[in-house]
């Protein structure tokens, strides 16, 4: 695949379960709760899935959305004083609301840090 946006927006670059914290909505902090759920990056935006399961789902069924993250302005920063959990990464979003991802593993972590540093920077470019 390749070629225009729209094409472009369809293709999933990671998707894995991660824990998820929404601490800030729109600049208004939010009370945490740590939720596994089931990440998609595509190439602008996050999806937010409460199970790998709904995913299949919406592709099928109108109606049934994820939660949508638009990564174009966003920054994609290690944390270590938003929790006291390890491998936290923060993204701070156009529109100031702050989510937690965080995995036990470093290398999983890892690899989603990167592809999302990667996707905001190249978004930068467009
Ligand atoms: O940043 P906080 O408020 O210390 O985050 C903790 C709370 O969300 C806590 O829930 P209660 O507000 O119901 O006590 C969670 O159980 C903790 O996991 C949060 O801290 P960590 O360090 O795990 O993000």
């Amino acid at each position: 695949i390749g070629g225009s946006g729209a094409v472009e927006s369809l293709v999933v670059l990671n998707s894995e379960y991660l824990n998820k914290a929404k601490i800030s909505d729109g600049g208004k902090k939010q009370r945490k709760n740590w939720t596994s759920t089931w990440v998609v990056l595509e190439t602008d935006k996050l999806l937010f899935y409460k199970e790998s399961k709904q995913e299949a789902l919406t592709n099928l069924k109108s109606g049934c959305r994820p939660d949508e993250v638009e990564l174009y302005g966003a920054t994609v920063e290690w944390t270590t004083d938003k929790s006291r959990r390890k491998n936290v990464v923060q993204i701070t979003t156009s529109s100031g609301s702050e989510f937690l991802l965080q995995a036990d593993s470093y290398s999983t972590i890892c690899k989603w840090h990167d592809a999302m540093k990667r996707t905001v920077h190249s978004l930068s470019k467009n």
